[in-house]
């Protein structure tokens, strides 16, 4: 068994705080980080701080000395939650997932790739052939999914721009049978604009840094993000290239044939070429300036060039009468056009890898008769909360998705606390939370929240501008406490009269600019596109265009909106989560600086604050911070007892775990329920640690001497 920590490490877990304050649990947070300790419980909870540098600490044996092993018997890491996960569902046969959360750049996606390699590297030990090659899969589609789905942002260099949530199925052995990975609203907009020093998704760079000459010639590329509109902003960095060779071969290995991963990159380099065309417009008509980037984008995506110019110069409309007619762009609508279709294509080319991926780890041939019950541990990594010197509706979305998970967390800890005590049979007492469900409502109410209000304006006939929705917003928002915007208090000068308003997030306050968000909201991509891909000779891209075979006058009118989809999709989402055992992870990022030594208190002690991790750590403490089944707390402290070693010989365990509390006097401090006890303040435990402790060299001398013969 691995070495717990000395006490010069801090407490390995906030319940043992000898008072919960924020200034101890602050000291003991920043004393961790600076021993290089960053990871520390909360009960269950782990909480992780951002290293910003390479720890010795997720090798092979790591790994195995966390394996099967209970959470208190190691010093606090990753590996023991998700073991805590894997023995659940495989001892118990429960559904369990593990939740991800914190903000932008704390450090989940990285959590999460280790949490995915631990259960790789402990399940199928036999090494059973499907099995390995499912594993491969599942490891390997994350280098994919974050070449296409992770871009630079200003806050993290590779910045989720989806949120991911994987579940993996397992066999009544234990072993992985397959997968399944939901995708959430990618920031797709990212494809045709990017703040200052901000980059747009890894793909491009890898592709234009990686790619062979030969491969860039045939797509009539060159090898220079700075000549591509969509990619001049970001630099590239040192790994696009070297990232380029590893997705490819993640690609192959996943089982893309040679033909789909050519069309992925056809797809690259179409959006690329349609990002630079120009339109002109001679007062009458519009034209596309340079006919030259119309044939290759037509030759990169199999269809014909007299389509191509013409979807991105008019559109089919349906008159009231029934007829169908053609309309002439004008030059501001052909550059909506051209830019929507660009966003289309890489969202569409996102969503048909996972379902690429998923028909691959997809369970088959699964017979519950023959195989067990087949169980589930969900991986959810999503993006953090964020706050730019620009939010638009991306960050509306994001920061609303965050709210709902932190109010799972509210929901699942509590609940889970109650429902402990109850089927134990001992009282439970209340702690307050900040209950954040009225910023929930604040967006997501029906009638009333910002989305419906959104949606209503982009349902309205005729000239809604972002403004109207704003004025719209002011007047059923006043009086929300979470709510406000410069009409609403002319004195902050900090906001834009026509376009800001901001909400008050668990998280912080966030100025949002109403500017583009019906647009966004509406997401509206003619229809003309859809068929024009739908009718390409290349069946990858039709297959990612199945609408596409609707003429106009088929089309539903009134689609759902975007934010409207998002909210389904994050509402599932939670439903999900909700029904299975939950693990939480809480990343803290300890500096905005990226560095390796820094913590900065003020940032870290307000997400302290916001994730709500004192009050988690009073649930603990108010009620019983620990809590261990008779024969596991028998397991480690029957040592310290003499009715209890070597062994006892009492009716039960509990009568054993009785006799060891009774003789070290804290029969006070604790209460016995059906299958644990349960030990109100950490002391208790403490004296019996520290007992233990003190008896572990004796017992070891005494073994060494037994097994030298010399007794
Ligand atoms: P995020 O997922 O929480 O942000 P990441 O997991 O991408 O954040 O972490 C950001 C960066 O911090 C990584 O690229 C690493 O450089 C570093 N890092 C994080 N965790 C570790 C670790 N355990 N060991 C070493 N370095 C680490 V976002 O996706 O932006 O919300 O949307
Ligand atoms: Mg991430």
């Amino acid at each position: 068994m691995a070495e717990l920590e000395g006490l010069e490490f801090g407490k390995s877990d906030f319940v043992l705080l000898d008072e919960v304050t924020m200034e101890q649990f602050m000291e003991n947070l920043k004393l961790r980080f600076e021993k290089g300790r960053i990871y520390t419980y909360i009960g269950e909870v782990v909480v992780s701080v951002n290293p910003y540098q390479q720890m010795d600490i997720y090798g092979k044996e790591t790994i195995d000395a966390y394996r099967g092993r209970e959470l208190y018997e190691n010093p606090p890491h990753l590996y023991a939650v998700s073991d805590a996960a894997y023995k659940a569902m495989k001892r118990r046969a429960k559904d369990t997932c593990i939740v991800i959360s914190g903000e932008s750049g704390a450090g989940k996606t990285e959590a999460s790739k280790y949490i995915m390699q631990y259960i790789a590297a402990i399940t199928n030990p036999s090494q059973r052939k499907e099995v390995e090659s499912v594993k491969n899969v599942l490891l390997k589609s994350n280098c994919v999914l974050e070449a296409f789905g992770n871009a630079k942002t200003n806050r993290n260099d590779n910045s989720s721009r989806f949120g991911k949530y994987m579940d993996i199925n397992f066999n009544f052995n234990g072993d992985p049978t397959g997968g399944h990975i939901n995708n959430y609203l990618l920031e797709k907009s990212r494809v045709v604009h990017q703040q200052e020093g901000e980059r747009n998704f890894h793909s491009f760079y890898q592709l234009l840094r990686g790619g062979s000459q030969d491969m860039l010639a045939s797509f009539h590329l060159v090898n220079d993000p700075a000549v591509y509109t969509y990619t001049k902003e970001g630099a590239t960095s040192n790994n696009d290239r070297s990232s380029h060779k590893a997705v490819m071969s993640a690609l192959e290995v996943i089982g893309f044939t040679k033909e789909e991963i050519n069309s992925i990159y056809q797809i690259l380099a179409s959006i690329l070429l349609l990002g630079n065309m120009q339109f002109e417009s001679d007062g009458e008509s519009v034209q596309i300036q340079g006919l030259e980037a119309v044939n290759q984008i037509s030759e990169l995506t199999d269809t014909e060039p007299d389509s191509v110019s013409k979807t991105l110069l008019y559109r089919t409309v349906a008159t009231g009468g029934g007829e169908v007619i053609e309309k002439g762009h004008t030059e501001q609508e052909a550059c909506f056009g051209r830019d929507a279709f660009a966003k289309a294509l890489y969202e569409r080319l996102f969503g048909w890898i996972v379902s690429r991926i998923n028909s691959v780890i997809e369970v088959k041939d699964y017979n519950p008769v023959l195989h067990g019950k087949n169980t589930v541990i969900g991986v959810l990594d999503i993006y953090g909360f964020e706050i730019f010197d620009n939010n638009s509706f991306e960050q509306f979305c994001i920061n609303y998705c965050n709210e709902k998970l932190q109010q799972l967390f509210i929901e699942l800890i509590l609940r889970q606390e109650q429902g402990e005590y109850q089927r134990e049979g001992i009282t439970w007492q209340h702690i307050d939370y900040f209950n954040n469900q009225i910023i929930v409502d604040l967006v997501e109410q029906s009638h009333k929240g910002i989305i419906s209000i959104l949606d209503e304006a982009c349902l309205t006939v005729g000239k809604v501008t972002d403004t109207v929705c704003l004025d719209s917003m002011d007047t059923k928002l006043a009086q929300h406490p979470h709510y406000t915007s410069r009409k609403l208090s002319p004195a902050d000068k900090t906001m834009d009269f026509q376009k800001d308003f901001r909400i008050r997030h668990y998280a912080g306050d966030v100025t949002y600019s109403v500017e583009g968000f019906l647009d966004k909201n509406k997401d509206m991509l003619y229809q003309d596109f859809k068929r024009l891909m739908y009718n390409s000779a290349n069946p990858v891209l039709k297959e990612m265009w199945p609408d596409g075979h609707l003429s106009i006058t088929e089309v539903t009118k009134r689609p759902l909106t975007a934010a409207t989809l998002f909210k389904n999709s994050i509402v599932a989402l939670v439903d999900k989560l909700a029904c299975k055992e939950p693990y939480y992870v809480r990343c803290i990022k300890p500096n905005e600086v990226k560095s390796p030594v820094l913590f900065d208190d003020a940032r870290c002690e307000h997400q302290v604050a916001y994730l709500g991790l004192m009050e988690n750590v009073m649930v603990r403490r108010a009620g019983f911070a620990y809590r261990q089944p008779y024969a596991r707390f028998l397991q480690r402290y029957k040592m310290t007892c003499e009715y209890t070693w070597p062994n006892h010989l009492m009716a039960s365990d509990r009568e054993a775990v009785e006799a060891i509390v009774t003789q070290h006097g804290f029969q006070d401090d604790v209460a016995y329920g059906h299958t644990k006890l349960f030990v109100r303040t950490p002391r208790s435990l403490f004296t019996l640690e520290q007992e233990r402790a003190a008896l572990i060299p004796i017992l070891v001398l005494f073994l060494q001497k037994v097994w030298r013969g010399a007794l």
